[in-house]
């Protein structure tokens, strides 16, 4: 990286990884594989985003935590393909990578192949754009239909969120959403609280109201920690952006996520998820997340 301090490497497990390093000393790393920022630290060291201890990186299984990429599912309707979709176990290439004064950017890209094509048969080309600040972290998954037919679409960025306890933390600014609660039979209800709160297993799909910047902030124990800004567009315009908030607990936690890891995080995931959306030939669609340790 000409002048820059920013480069790509190798990481865990021997997977290419690249290591943003903006001159304030903020630092990100995103692996090539399924494009999964698995860092992002704040000038003065403080690690933001959670990944698990027992977190495989083995260019085969989706990384545990981080933030993975879900496209072109979300769950798992389509069974010729994997939970989640192909993107997150999918290689990437790292298509730019820039330090400037104020940020330090990569540009990662994905584009369908023949595999991905057996699963799902579209052509598609996918571009994330990492950028880092002084004083945030902004996400920018945008996906582009290139081939000559309209396809359906879920898109979501799963982030993992580090806090120091899950039962100390809130999440705030979901009031007056519907929400499907997928951990009592997909009921749908409406969020009333202005702080959600995690003191279970949480599985939570609320339902993006409005077609702008849905602003979200993590709290622990009462005091704000993270301050979250999710959106979408379609076409150039702007989407109502879901916003999933998972945490497992014991009970769901999955076999990479060894308890009392859960404790250790929660999941507030942008995205276009409520429901199958279609993008025409030629057309752009993107789900964003930018986020600022307060
Ligand atoms: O975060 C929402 C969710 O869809 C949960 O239902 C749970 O399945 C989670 O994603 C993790 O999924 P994964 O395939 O990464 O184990």
């Amino acid at each position: 990286m000409e002048g820059g301090l920013s480069d790509i490497g190798h990481g865990q497990g021997g997977l290419e990884v690249v290591t943003l390093r903006h001159k304030s000393g903020a630092t990100a790393e995103v692996y090539l594989w399924g494009a999964t920022v698995c860092s992002y630290k704040t000038p003065d060291g403080k690690e933001q985003i959670f990944c698990s201890p027992k977190a495989v990186f083995d260019g085969k299984k989706a990384i545990r935590g981080g933030v993975p990429m879900v496209f072109p599912q979300f769950g798992q309707a389509d069974k010729a393909m994997a939970q989640h979709g192909f993107a997150r176990v999918s290689f990437w290439k790292l298509s730019s990578l820039v330090d400037k004064t104020d940020e330090s950017r990569a540009v990662l890209t994905l584009e369908d192949s023949s595999e991905t094509r057996k699963q799902w048969g579209h052509q598609f080309s996918l571009e994330y754009i990492v950028s880092l600040t002084a004083s945030a972290l902004n996400l920018t998954l945008r996906i582009t239909n290139t081939g000559p037919a309209a396809f359906d679409f879920n898109a979501l960025l799963h982030t993992y969120l580090r806090i120091p306890d899950i039962e100390d933390a809130r999440v705030c600014g979901l009031a007056g959403r519907q929400f499907i609660d997928k951990t009592r039979g997909e009921q749908s209800e409406m969020q009333t609280e202005s702080e959600v709160a995690l003191p279970r297993f949480t599985d939570r799909v609320y339902a993006g109201d409005k077609p702008e910047v849905a602003h979200v902030v993590v709290k622990s124990s009462g005091t704000a920690i993270l301050a979250l800004e999710n959106r979408g567009s379609i076409a150039g315009k702007a989407k109502e952006i879901d916003i999933v908030v998972w945490n497992p607990y014991e009970e769901a936690s999955p076999g990479d996520l060894p308890p009392p890891a859960y404790r250790e995080f929660v999941c507030v995931e942008p995205g276009l998820v409520g429901s199958l959306h279609q993008l025409r030939p030629g057309q752009q669609a993107d789900v964003g997340q930018k986020i600022t340790p307060v």
